[in-house]
């Protein structure tokens, strides 16, 4: 058996009930295979694989919190701290019902590539709740956030592990946590990212998964000869993601019609209007519901749709396995040329190679979202240094850096005999940078 394969089904064998991760676990195996057979001896010897595909510890904490009405609630909290070969631990945390110890392991995974494809000196982690902030007041959210940090902060630190936003977690989020750390260790550094402006945060930070999503974007679409002046857009999820990939869809010259939530999705033919999805999303935490009734050419139906709307590329920025294979070959119908996550891990195993065997370009949102975790570092460098950056040179190297990684995986994957396959691009080329790190380092 190849040691791929051997690792492979132990891992299958070890993490039976969590099939986020193992979903990734087996897309960045089988990508990289080429790499790991031209190296088997070597990286059998050191149990390479092994020490990858096993997180260096997660730690799991109970997190009480009081409600408006005085009831307790108990949430699980979870930090995964993956592999710091390059840096220390960094990644962001998730407040969903749906959190569980498999869907941290899987975006901590696909954190330790993506991390690595940024070109700064971070590591991977993730970490979060399974509670569910919808629905709750600032006050209740404080209070878990500060239950929450209670606990974390003992694992965290400016140079140990710094997390951030993901779902769920937003300014708002980072601003209590921030705060409570701050008040339990009497330091103030920067061991948060995506912080408020007055304390520490880096202009930018909020747009840049969006904006970075459709700057790799533009990178790939000119590699194919293609562009996004005229296009029109489908884009699932109205949360951080999807509305700066909007807005820089927009200004890039293209129509995005389309956005989602958990409850609904919006068809807007004349374009989405950002500044009413702001204000619906950002300001009142209210349903797509509102929108429409701001907008009357707008439709909104219930459930799930967006990639039913004809479209020239697609940017799926709400949740993993949202797209799937029917999915896929509705886009493909429909004339679209390219998927782009937003989100992570989106897209099926099953509709990916649909895509990518029927000439769809695809990117992974380990190579595509990668902007929002690059400008986390940058955040990282100006505390470290105290400055503050302005927007254009924060927003310059955020373009640079995702031109950059489409060049990389672009190259990567010709590299491999496997051109315009931006999936193993982007595995090989963040796990080579890893592996090299990790065997610089020795048995650990
Ligand atoms: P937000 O919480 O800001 O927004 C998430 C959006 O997706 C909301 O519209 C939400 O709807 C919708 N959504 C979430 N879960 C589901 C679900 N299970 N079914 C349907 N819709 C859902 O999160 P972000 O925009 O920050 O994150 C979106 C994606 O991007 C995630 O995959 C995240 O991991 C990834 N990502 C985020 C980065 C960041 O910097 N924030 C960086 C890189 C990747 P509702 O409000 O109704 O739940
Ligand atoms: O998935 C991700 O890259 C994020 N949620 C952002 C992580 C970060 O540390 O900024």
């Amino acid at each position: 058996m190849s040691y791929v394969d051997e690792v492979l089904a132990s891992v299958n064998q070890k993490n039976a009930h969590e099939p986020e991760f193992l979903q990734a676990v087996t897309e960045v195996l089988e990508s990289i295979r080429v790499v790991v057979d031209a190296n088997e001896e070597k990286f059998r010897s050191v149990a390479l694989l092994e020490r990858l595909v096993e997180p260096d510890r997660i730690i799991t904490f109970r997190v009480p919190w009081t409600d408006d009405k005085g009831k307790v609630h108990v949430q699980r909290g979870y930090r995964v701290q993956y592999n710091n070969a390059i840096g220390p631990y960094k990644g962001g945390l998730r407040f969903h019902p749906s959190v569980y110890q498999g869907i941290l392991k899987f975006l901590g995974f696909e954190q330790i590539f993506k991390n690595a494809l940024t070109t700064l000196p971070i590591g991977g982690g993730k970490g979060g709740s399974d509670f569910d902030p919808h629905g709750k007041s600032d006050a209740e959210v404080m209070r878990f956030c500060q239950a929450f940090m209670t606990e974390l902060y003992k694992y965290v630190g400016a140079d140990i592990d710094v997390p951030a936003g993901d779902i769920g977690v937003g300014g708002r989020e980072v601003g209590f946590l921030f705060g409570q750390y701050k008040r339990i260790t009497t330091s103030y550094e920067g061991m948060l990212t995506g912080k408020g402006l007055t304390f520490g945060g880096s202009l930018i930070r909020t747009q840049a998964t969006g904006y970075g999503l459709l700057y790799h974007t533009e990178e790939i679409l000119k590699l194919n000869g293609q562009k996004l002046d005229g296009a029109v857009c489908a884009v699932s999820g109205a949360g951080n993601v999807a509305i700066y990939a909007i807005e820089k869809a927009q200004q890039l010259g293209a129509k995005p019609v389309t956005c989602s939530d958990s409850s609904g999705w919006i068809y807007d033919p004349d374009g989405i209007d950002v500044a009413l999805l702001k204000e619906v999303k950002e300001v009142k935490r209210a349903r797509l519901t509102e929108y429409k009734a701001a907008r009357p050419n707008a439709e909104y139906h219930e459930g799930k749709g967006v990639w039913s709307v004809k479209c020239d590329y697609a940017f799926p920025c709400a949740t993993q396995n949202e797209l799937t294979l029917d999915d896929a070959k509705t886009l493909k119908a429909n004339g679209c040329k390219g998927v782009f996550e937003g989100a992570n891990m989106p897209t099926t195993l099953e509709a990916t190679k649909f895509l990518q065997d029927n000439g769809v370009l695809f990117t992974p949102g380990k190579a595509s979202n990668a902007g929002g975790v690059a400008t986390s570092a940058l955040e990282m460098s100006q505390n470290s240094e105290r400055l503050h950056w302005s927007a254009e040179e924060v927003d310059e190297r955020l373009k640079n850096i995702m031109y950059g990684i489409a060049d990389t995986i672009s190259e990567a994957a010709e590299k491999y005999g496997m051109k315009g396959n931006y999936v193993a691009g982007a595995n090989i080329a963040g796990f080579e940078k890893v592996a090299e790190a990790m065997l610089a380092q020795g048995v650990y």
